[in-house]
This record gives C-alpha cells, structure tokens and sequence, in this order.
C-alpha cells in the first residue's frame, strides 16, 4: 500500500519536492526510520525540463517529461534531454489535448511502477515469472490514496493534471481516493501596464478552465491561493517559502498520526484523538458513500509555538512555556491558504495537533485539545470536526488545520470567473 503524491507542472512538482525534503536526516528523525518515503512515492510530469532538473528530493526515475512529438519519457531515458523542450506557454487545452492522447501510456507506466504484477517497493522481491494481467481491483490496494499537486494559471499542471487524477481511478477501477492541491494564481496583477493585466486575466481563465475539470476527477480540492502572497515581490524566490509552508501543513497532517503516533489514552480531550488518510477525505467531500458525493473545497493553516523559553532550551526542565490554545486554534485557521474566505463559512474541519508528549499529556503546559475542538466547532455549519493529535520530537506545539467550504460560499472563485469572464469578452473583441 503506498500513497502517491503526484506533482504537474513547474508549482505542483515544487510543492512535491517540498514535501520529500522530510527525510529521516531531517525532523522526523528520532522516530525510528520512517519518515515519507516509507509511506508515499513522488510522482512529477512537467513539459519543461529545466523545472525538473530543479527538483532536489524527486529521482529521475519518477520524473516523467510531456512532450507534444513524443507523449511520455521517463526522465532516466536517454535523449529525455532533447525530447523534453517545448513547454506548453501558458496553455492549458493544448496540454490536455497532448495528455489524452497517451492515456494509455500512463496506464503502462502506472502498471509498471504500481500494478501487482510487480510493486515497485524496494522490500519487494523481484518476482521474475509473474508479468502484467494484474487487475484493477488488486492494482488497488497498491494506491489507496493520491494527492495531486498542480498550479492552475499556467498551461502543463493545468491541462494534464484532471487527466492524471482520472487515471489513476482508472487503474484502480475508481478506488483510489484523490484529493487535488492546486495553486490558484494571483488575480490582481500589479496593474502597472497592460500586459500584467492581460496575464492575469489569462491565468484567471485557465484556473476556471482547470477547475471545472478536476472538479469532475477528484475527491475534494484544497486550494493554495498566491493572493495571499501577493503583497511580496512575485519574483519566485517567495515561492520557495509558501511552498514549504503547505508542503509542511500537508506533510504533517497526511504523515504525522502514521510516523508519530500518541497513545489514545494519555490524551485528554478528545475520544480518539486519531486521524487518518481517510478522515481527511471525508472532510475533503461532501455525500460521500453514495452516488451524488461532490468534491468539498479546503484551505489549509497552520500555527507554531514554542514550547520552551530559550532558557529551556539550554537547561531541560526549566523554562517550559505556557501554551496559549485558543490562540493557535485561531490562528491556524486565520493563516488558511486562501483569500477571502471567512472560517465562519467551513462546513468542516480536519486539524492535527502535534507536539512534545509532555506538551500533550495533562499538566499546566499542554494544549487543550477541547480548547482546539470547541473553537472549529463553532466554526463550522456542519458541526463535523475531527481532531488528530502526533508527537513532536522538537520543543515546538502546532496546530494545522484544513477547512472546508462549499464552492458557493467562496467569493474568491467568483472573483476568478469574473476576470475569467472579462478576459474571454476582451480577446474575442481582439477576435472581431
Ligand atoms: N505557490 C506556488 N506557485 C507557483 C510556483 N511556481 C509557479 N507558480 C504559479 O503557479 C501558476 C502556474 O504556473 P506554473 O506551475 O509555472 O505552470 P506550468 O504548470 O508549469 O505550465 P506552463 O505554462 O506550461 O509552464 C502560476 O500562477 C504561477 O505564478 C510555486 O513554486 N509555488
Ligand atoms: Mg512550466
């Protein structure tokens, strides 16, 4: 069983790289040898192959370049170099219509890397007798759940992105969960000549265009909004910091209750302060178990505090600090990933509280995770909140949560089909 985290294009393959930096040399080292790579495997496609030469923690064996000539190369494929050129230059429909002209590629490599003839784990045996013919009902328990990352106002992760997400259902005759993290592009523009305006239009347009696609292929949507970065200088270097904020946001929630997890018991406020993969897809949608279950939208936070003074540091047992839980509660859902939303308007809500077992067991420095509950639940129309609680093997004590929202109640996508629609009239009178 493993989770499949899957990166299109130049933001979503950056947010993967991200999440993979947390490997057993970093934080999660004191806790045995897990850490990511014992649950998920990175996944990423671009068009560009200079965005995948940028990838640090992804190997080039789960790299795969989208070309128009060429379909799918793996990145370890001699000339990768050369085949891997074009880009798809802001264009979402071409990358779509290159994408679903090698759907069947994508099924081989996802049979190769993932089926049961033969799953691409290092514990695994090789099995040399036992070829393909493995069928989507045992390709399932190879890929139970898959996160796609991808940003939504350029061309490659806009395009292919809705097509990965089908077919990786496809591989698993629909049993794969798969939860969308897609990056909403910044809307505004800086207003400072035409050219800006008319590129944020566009990217306003392909964000709709993406949308309504993966809208159609995937479980539940969170959003990542640059809108809400939009105050710092665009020139890309910011990026590398919001990517690390949600890759840990995401990280520790899909990871933490797995690698870090705390005995029920010793835990106050909460029945079973335990969540999983699955809990955060059932936040993630709405009806689901029957028919008619539709997507949810989620925006994800996360708050941090110390738990020691700088004296505890240097001398343990000294200096512990109060922990102010109404506050990061607040503050978790305050620092959500997307603009304009209201928390008062979520339906629902997932959040992980991890920090030192001493910080989590009763006592005058722990977070109170009733304190945590109570104020999501008066958040939330729904009344639907769940409450996850890990270990932390630093002296810090956070709390992340996701949020979710019905698409009607965001102002924000309103705001995008607007500049959506206003580009549409402009370049069809450029048409005329
Ligand atoms: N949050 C975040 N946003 C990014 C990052 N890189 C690009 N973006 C934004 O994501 C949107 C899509 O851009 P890209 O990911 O570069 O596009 P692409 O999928 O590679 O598609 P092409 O147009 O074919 O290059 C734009 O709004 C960018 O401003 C990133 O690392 N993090
Ligand atoms: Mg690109």
């Amino acid at each position: 069983m493993t989770y499949l985290f899957v990166g299109a294009g130049q933001a979503g393959g950056a947010i993967v790289d991200a999440i993979f930096e947390y490997t057993d040399d970093s934080m999660l080292g004191l806790f045995e040898s897990t850490d990511i790579s014992t649950l998920g495997r990175p996944l990423v496609f671009n068009s560009t192959m200079r965005d995948l030469q940028n990838l640090s923690n992804v190997p080039e064996e789960d790299q795969y370049g989208v070309a128009k000539d060429h379909g799918l190369i793996q990145g370890t494929e001699p000339g990768f170099e050369e085949m891997v050129t074009g880009g798809f230059g802001r264009n979402p429909v071409d990358a779509d219509e290159v994408m679903s002209e090698h759907t069947d590629q994508l099924q081989a490599i996802l049979d190769e890397r993932f089926g049961s003839g033969g799953l691409d784990l290092d514990l695994e045996d090789e099995d040399e007798n036992e070829d393909d013919g493995a069928s989507a009902v045992e390709n399932s328990d190879n890929i139970q759940f898959a996160f796609l990352f991808l940003g939504l106002g350029g061309g490659t992760g806009c395009g292919i992105g809705p097509h990965l997400a089908q077919q990786i259902k496809e591989f698993t005759d629909g049993s794969t969960h798969v939860v969308a993290v897609a990056v909403l592009p910044n809307t505004r523009g800086t207003g400072e000549d035409d050219s800006d305006e008319t590129n944020a239009g566009r990217q306003a347009w392909n964000a709709r265009y993406g949308l309504d696609r993966l809208e159609d292929a995937v479980d539940g949507i969170v959003l990542v909004d640059n809108q809400r970065i939009s105050y710092l200088d665009s020139a890309g270097g910011e990026f590398g910091e919001y990517n690390e904020y949600v890759a840990t946001a995401i990280h520790d929630m899909v990871a933490g209750p797995m690698l870090s997890s705390v005995d029920a018991s010793q835990v106050d406020g909460v029945d079973t302060p335990d969540i999983d993969v699955r809990d955060i897809m059932t936040s993630l949608s709405f009806g689901i178990g029957n028919d008619e279950s539709e997507p949810g939208y989620g925006a994800i936070g996360r708050s941090v505090t110390m738990t020691k003074s700088l004296t505890g540091y240097l001398m343990p047992f000294f200096g512990n600090r109060e922990i102010d839980s109404a506050a990061l509660s607040r503050l978790s859902a305050s620092k959500q990933t997307l603009a304009r939303a209201d928390a008062g308007d979520a339906q629902k809500a997932i959040s992980l509280v991890r920090a030192p077992s001493g910080n989590l067991t009763a006592g005058a420095n722990s977070v109170e995770i009733g304190t945590v509950k109570e104020y999501l639940e008066r958040s939330c129309s729904l009344n639907e909140v769940n409450i996850g609680v890990a270990l932390s093997d630093r002296n810090l004590a956070s709390v992340t949560t996701l949020l979710t929202y019905q698409r009607e109640d965001l102002d924000r996508l309103d705001e995008i089909e607007r500049a959506a629609d206003a580009y549409e009239e402009e370049t069809e009178e450029l048409l005329t």
